[in-house]
This record gives C-alpha cells, sequence and structure tokens, in this order.
C-alpha cells in the first residue's frame, strides 16, 4: 500500500493534537508526518507511532513533498498558507470556514457526499462540528422522507473554542484570580447564546455556518434550516435538539430503522432506563449518538431528537482524516 507524507499545519492545538491522534489510531498509512506551528508554538515534539516529531514554525517553503495537508490553524492561516500547499502538490483538507462555502471546494462528510471528494481543485474544506453531527444524522432521513425544515439548538462543549476556553473554565472552577478569558462572561456555572461573532438578522456566525453548510452538504438548497448554538460548560461533545419537519409520513419504527443502518449512527434511546446520548459518554468516541427519538404531534410529519457526538472527533479530527481515506480511495492514489 501506498505510504503518504502527511503535514498537519496547527499541530499544537487541540484539533490539530487530536489529528495526530486519530492518524496514528486508524493506522492511516504515514511514511513521513512533518507538524508545523505557528513561532510560538514551534519547537516542541509530539510523539506519533512512539517516535518524537518536532514541531516546525510554519512558512511558505513547508510543504515540498507533502501529498496531504491537514489544516487546524485558523482561518487566516488556511487563507495566507494553503494556496501555498496546493502549489506544492499538496492535497488540503481545511478545518476552518475559510473556503468551505466557495464552489469548488467540496464541504464533506464521507457518510453524506463522499461523491462531491471528486470535484476538488486542491482544497477539501472540513465542515464546523455543528454541521457534520446534525448531517450524519438527517441524511438517511432526507434520503427516505425528504426534510423541509429543520429547527436545531445547540449546547457545545467548550473544547470547541480551543485551549483558551478550558483554562477559562477550568480557572474559574478552580476559583482562581486573573483567569484569561476567551468568552465575554463567566462560562462556569453558566450558558452562554453566543458561539462566534453576531452577524446581520441577530444570528451568530456558527448559527450562520449551520444553514449555509447543511444545505451545501446535503446538496439540497430547499432544505430549510434555522440554529440557536449555545455555549454550556461541558467538555465530551456538543450536543444538539433538532426538531425537522419532513415532506413523507414516516413510521418511528421506520425512523429506527433508517437510523440503525445509517454509517456512524449509534442509537442510544432507552427512556425507560433513563438512557440519552450525552457528553460524557460521546468522549473520544467517532460516532453520532442519537436518541430522544419522538414524533412532534404539533405539525404533520414532524420528528424531534436529540444528537451528541464528540465536536473534536467526529466534529474535527475523525471526519477530515476519514476525507483523506475516501480520497486514497477514490483516486486509488
Ligand atoms: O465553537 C465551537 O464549538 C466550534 C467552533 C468552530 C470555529 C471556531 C473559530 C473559527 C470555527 C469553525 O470551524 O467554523 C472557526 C472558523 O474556521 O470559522
Amino acid at each position: 500500500m501506498k505510504q503518504y507524507q502527511v503535514a498537519v499545519v496547527g499541530a499544537t492545538g487541540l484539533v490539530g493534537r487530536k489529528m495526530i491522534q486519530v492518524l496514528e489510531e486508524r493506522k492511516f498509512p504515514v511514511e513521513k508526518l512533518r507538524l508545523f506551528a505557528s513561532a510560538k508554538s514551534a519547537g516542541t515534539t509530539i510523539v506519533f507511532n512512539g517516535k518524537p516529531v518536532d514541531v516546525d514554525k510554519l512558512t511558505k517553503e513547508s510543504f515540498k513533498g507533502i501529498d496531504i495537508a491537514l489544516f487546524s490553524a485558523g482561518g487566516a492561516i488556511s487563507k495566507e498558507f494553503a494556496p501555498h500547499a496546493v502549489k506544492a502538490g499538496a492535497l488540503v483538507i481545511d478545518n476552518s470556514s475559510a473556503f468551505r462555502m466557495e464552489q469548488d471546494v467540496p464541504l464533506v462528510v464521507p457518510e453524506v457526499n463522499p461523491q462531491d471528494i471528486l470535484k476538488h481543485k486542491g482544497i477539501i474544506a472540513n465542515p464546523n462540528c455543528s454541521t457534520i453531527q446534525m448531517v450524519v444524522a438527517l441524511k438517511p432521513l432526507h434520503d427516505r422522507w425528504k426534510i423541509k425544515r429543520i429547527v436545531v439548538s445547540t449546547y457545545q462543549g467548550i473544547t470547541g473554542a480551543g485551549k483558551k476556553a478550558v483554562d477559562q473554565l477550568e480557572g474559574e472552577l478552580a476559583k482562581r484570580t486573573n483567569v484569561e478569558k476567551k468568552f465575554p462572561h463567566p462560562i462556569a456555572y453558566n450558558v452562554l447564546p453566543q458561539i462566534d461573532v453576531f452577524v446581520d438578522g441577530g444570528y451568530t456566525k456558527e448559527e450562520v455556518k449551520m444553514v449555509n453548510e447543511t444545505k451545501k452538504i446535503m446538496g439540497d438548497d430547499s432544505i430549510k434550516v434555522t440554529a440557536t448554538c449555545v455555549r454550556v460548560p461541558v467538555t465530551g461533545g456538543h450536543s444538539e435538539s433538532v426538531n425537522v419537519e419532513f415532506e413523507k409520513p414516516f413510521s418511528l419504527l421506520e425512523v429506527l430503522d433508517a437510523l440503525g443502518k445509517a454509517p456512524g449512527v449509534a442509537i442510544q434511546d432507552d427512556v425507560a432506563k433513563s438512557i440519552y446520548p450525552m457528553p460524557i459518554w460521546s468522549h473520544e468516541k467517532d460516532d453520532v449518538f442519537v436518541g430522544r427519538i419522538r414524533r412532534d404531534e404539533t405539525i404533520a410529519n414532524g420528528l424531534n431528537f436529540w444528537i451528541v457526538s464528540d465536536n473534536l472527533r467526529k466534529g474535527a479530527a475523525t471526519n477530515a482524516v476519514q476525507i483523506a481515506e475516501e480520497w486514497i480511495k477514490q483516486f486509488k492514489i
């Protein structure tokens, strides 16, 4: 089997470190791993397959010989450096929102739209974590009953906002003084109905991403989506309350059957035993967990359910590595 030269850009961040862990766990065919970070974070080493790998400062020349570059260093770094990686012949899989909505950049969740990979011109975008887990669960239902409208409220863990956010929560819980603030308010014992910045119409950027990305991944602009994204003082995963209106009638047994057969979905739904998805159970797993599946009695063809998934894994690192695996499979390179 061919082996690949793989680069991780943003290697010292929460997602970058998770990418390295997932590459190792999934035995991705890595011939050589190169790790890059900003000048501030360069100089450390990270262990991969039992051997320390140096973290180097990212430059425009970093991509010589690289086959696959996984980017997770923020949109500005992606915009500046991804074109250099492409020019050097690498496939870029970018975890930021920098290119997600560009027409010739596929936005891919391998369980949902693997066929879109073929259209890439050097860059494939990894969707937002909240979008990924939602579309994995919704795709098998959309295929069967066609979604008219989605109303989603998220309960997003703090790791989605990076290491500074984790430090803020831990600092506040430990009642430390001078805790550096990632969020505009305390996050311990609190809930913030704001993720990312506010844009037009009173929505946040995270909410707009969920709307636009869902349509692009599902390949259906007619799906109506409205979202409220909320930060909760939790680690282990993002949770979502999802209300869906379908065009066609369904039975709950059929929904359970469709979800039960769907790749990447695990049903946790036994309310008599208080079994339902929770972030403490999704932590370090790759599945999208679905439960509390019930009819919305207020409309025709309405369904309510609850989705939880590890945002650093399926919501970021695992999805990126799965895209690389699917690319190898499709292109047989
Ligand atoms: O807050 C979360 O739980 C997810 C955050 C994602 C995020 C944070 C900063 C910038 C993104 C993203 O992936 O959409 C971006 C971005 O690239 O725009």
